[in-house]
């Protein structure tokens, strides 16, 4: 084993211990360390042998601290846990942008299916659920500064088993997508992958039915210095990604509309207007070349003049957008009574030169995401510890409550406060918003007290005028103010949509419902934020009905490059994640608990004084065991209701044990069997 596998038994441990051990271990390839239960992973920005079907095999069915660390041994566990104790799991995969999120999702996906279930139609499940990825990922990631394949939205995937722990089926749900990229991309950065793939890798027949050219500098929304990305090979992902439609369950004629849809986005961002004034006094927007509105409205079966309408006046009453909803996740389950494994994979935290409502939305979610492993693991654990009534010392921690609430007060939270200037009647600006922002903050000695003296709201003189800065958990952001309006409105004038429900293609007309004229609803929609704020809280209370399994995903360097241990930036990442906390929660108390009755139950066959029957109170029982097995009194406590292990060794001792036992039964059975033949 290079350097310690869990940082629970480093020794000494300080904050240069732990770097160095990760730091050795990243230097021989082992990127997976643990603590406790908790799984560290190092992006190693290269494809390592350690993800073969000969790993799959000899990591199944072993017990977690058996091997040395590796995510498919997270991921047996989880798996087996859900099969064999019927728990409902949730696999919580964290860390900055590029730090590996999506990678250890997919591993930990393809590590299920691969050990659950066999059979035809199992396998097809099988293949559904993973083939998802590269679908979602072609209309979903794009390359920014800091991944070269960034999810742009949040995905959160339960996967439903039966009681056997076959796979039924999945169900996803998306949050926020950066819609905002369509149309700008920063500097250095692409659009979604989809519109270079189709455009690199379509065939001639293709592209002509679609009325495009292969050229990405024909179009306006492709930004130019960036379309090629080394090591992305667009023209294969887009046969990778045909496929993966058609094993997901499009239909050909499907996926003919969607790239049909896409086309004319590229053909939508071509058009250009000119601003007329007319004899009236009134302004008019003018269609500058109309060959690409044309193709557009042939492309979806638009009639032109009606979208030339739309495009060129507005309805002054118009009225606002219904925003598509996204799954409601807790009545997409309670349908089923099935075990389900619930994977998340959101955006990272990420601070760029720009951050705008998109980054200010990311970052809450990484914030609500850090507040459940705080609630799970630091705060859960040490109050269990006292209502379990076991001696321990309290271990401080940072609590990013705070910046949570911040963010989402309903009285003043920065996202009630944006709802409330969009609302408004009268004349809104991204200005009027920040002014408010300032103004509650100077005026309100709660709201100052709650922000200012904590300094999580910056307010200092240095910040440029239209921004606002907030210390998040894993660092300052300066965030500007413009759009935050227009995105939180979302609005999309009713012009628009019933020239899109007026068409003659199926799938943008169901895009659109809200364009249909019989269908006038008057009440406005919720906004981006107040929606994604909903979502998101449905979310975190899901998930805490659930067991959670952590990977916490580390970035070793700042290059996208293998081989580079940037000491700086995985010192702060350790700092941020709150690791050494964690590490100190674990170490000063204990790796494993379990209630008596289960522990009994599992271990009885040990000693011949429980064997095969205990009468009497449960803790009593496993206080004959633990003496009968001669543990040592220092590595475990007796809570009120459970067994506190304090090392994994502890456990693995007994589960050896066990095995052995249950070996010897089976030899023991096949000898009588024999002797009986
Ligand atoms: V973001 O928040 O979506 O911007 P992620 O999801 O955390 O981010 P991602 O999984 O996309 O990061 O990883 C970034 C890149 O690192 C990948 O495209 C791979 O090139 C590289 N990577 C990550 N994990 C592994 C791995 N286990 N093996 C090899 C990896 N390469
Ligand atoms: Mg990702």
């Amino acid at each position: 084993m290079i350097g310690v596998g869990d940082m629970v038994l480093l020794e000494p441990l300080s904050e240069d211990s732990f770097l160095e051990n990760l730091r050795n271990r990243f230097d021989h390839n082992e990127i997976y360390t643990y603590i406790g239960s908790v799984v560290i992973s190092m992006n190693p920005y290269r494809s390592l042998p350690i993800f073969t079907p000969d790993k799959v095999e000899e990591y199944r069915n072993r017990n977690f601290y058996e091997l040395s660390p590796h995510i498919y041994a997270l991921a047996d566990e989880a798996y087996r846990s859900l099969r064999d104790q019927d728990k409902d799991q949730c696999i919580l995969i964290t860390g900055e942008s590029g730090a590996g999120k999506t990678e250890a999702s997919k591993l930990v996906m393809s590590y299920v299916a691969a050990v659950c279930g066999k059979g035809q139609e199992v396998n097809k499940v099988k293949e559904q659920l993973l083939q998802s990825n590269p679908v979602l990922e072609a209309f979903g990631n794009a390359k920014t500064v800091r991944n070269d394949n960034s999810s742009r939205f949040g995905k959160y995937m339960d996967i439903e088993f039966d009681f056997k722990g076959d796979p039924l089926g999945g169900v996803i749900s998306n949050y926020l997508l950066e819609k905002s990229r369509v149309v700008k991309q920063p500097r250095g950065e692409r659009n979604f992958h989809i519109f270079y793939q189709l455009l690199s890798g379509a065939s001639e027949d293709t592209l002509k039915k679609l009325k495009l050219d292969r050229d990405f500098s024909k179009y306006n929304y492709l930004s130019l210095d960036s379309a090629a990305v080394n090591g992305l090979d667009d023209a294969a992902n887009f046969r990778t990604v045909r496929n993966a439609m058609q094993i997901v369950g499009f239909m050909e004629d499907e996926v003919q509309s969607v790239l049909e849809l896409v086309a004319a986005v590229l053909k939508l961002g071509n058009i250009e207007f000119k601003h007329e004034s007319r004899c009236n006094g009134t302004d008019e927007s003018r269609i500058k070349d109309k060959n690409d509105l044309k193709e557009m409205c042939e492309l979806l079966g638009i009639e032109q003049s009606v979208l030339e309408r739309a495009f060129s006046y507005r309805t002054v009453e118009a009225k606002m957008e219904k925003v598509s909803t996204t799954l409601n996740v807790a009545q997409a389950q309670t349908k089923a009574r099935h075990k389900v494994m619930g994977v998340l994979d959101i955006y990272g935290f990420e601070i760029f030169e720009d951050n705008s409502f998109e980054q200010f939305i990311i970052n809450y979610c990484n914030e609500k995401l850090q507040q459940i492993f705080i609630e799970l693991t630091l705060r859960e654990e040490q109050e269990e510890y006292v209502r379990e009534g076991i001696e321990w010392t309290n271990i401080e921690y940072f609590n990013n409550a705070i910046i949570c609430d911040l963010i989402e007060n309903n009285q003043n939270g920065i996202l009630a406060m944006l709802d409330e200037e969009c609302l408004r009647p009268g004349t809104v600006t991204d200005e009027t918003f920040l002014d408010k922002l300032n103004t509650i903050c100077a005026e309100h000695q709660h709201f100052e007290s709650r922000l200012s003296k904590n300094s999580k709201f910056l307010t200092d003189h240095s910040l440029p005028h239209n921004c606002f800065r907030i210390q998040h958990y894993a660092g300052k952001v300066l965030y500007r103010v413009e759009g935050f309006v227009d995105k939180n409105n979302d609005l999309l004038y009713r012009d628009l949509s019933q020239a899109m429900y007026k068409a003659n293609h199926s799938l943008i007309k169901q895009l659109f419902p809200e364009g249909n004229p019989a269908k006038v609803n008057l009440k406005r929609p919720p906004t981006a934020g107040s929606q994604f704020k909903t979502s998101v809280g449905t979310l975190m209370k899901n998930l805490q009905t659930k067991n959670p399994n952590y990977i916490r995903c580390i970035k070793p360097n700042d290059k996208k490059a293998s081989h580079i241990f940037t000491d700086s930036l995985v010192r702060h990442q350790v700092r941020y994640l709150g690791l050494m906390e964690n590490v100190r929660v674990r170490r000063a108390g204990y790796a494993f608990r379990q209630a008596y009755e289960p522990c009994l139950e599992r271990y009885k066959m040990l000693c011949k004084n429980t064997w095969p029957h205990w009468r009497g109170p449960a803790r009593e029982g496993v206080e004959v065991l633990m003496a009968d097995l001669q543990v040592p009194a220092e590595e475990f406590s007796y809570g009120r209701s459970k067994i506190f292990i304090r090392n994994p060794r502890t456990l693995f001792f007994l589960e050896e044990r066990r095995r052995q036992c249950l070996q010897d039964l089976a030899t023991l059975i096949q000898k009588i069997y024999r002797g009986w033949k």
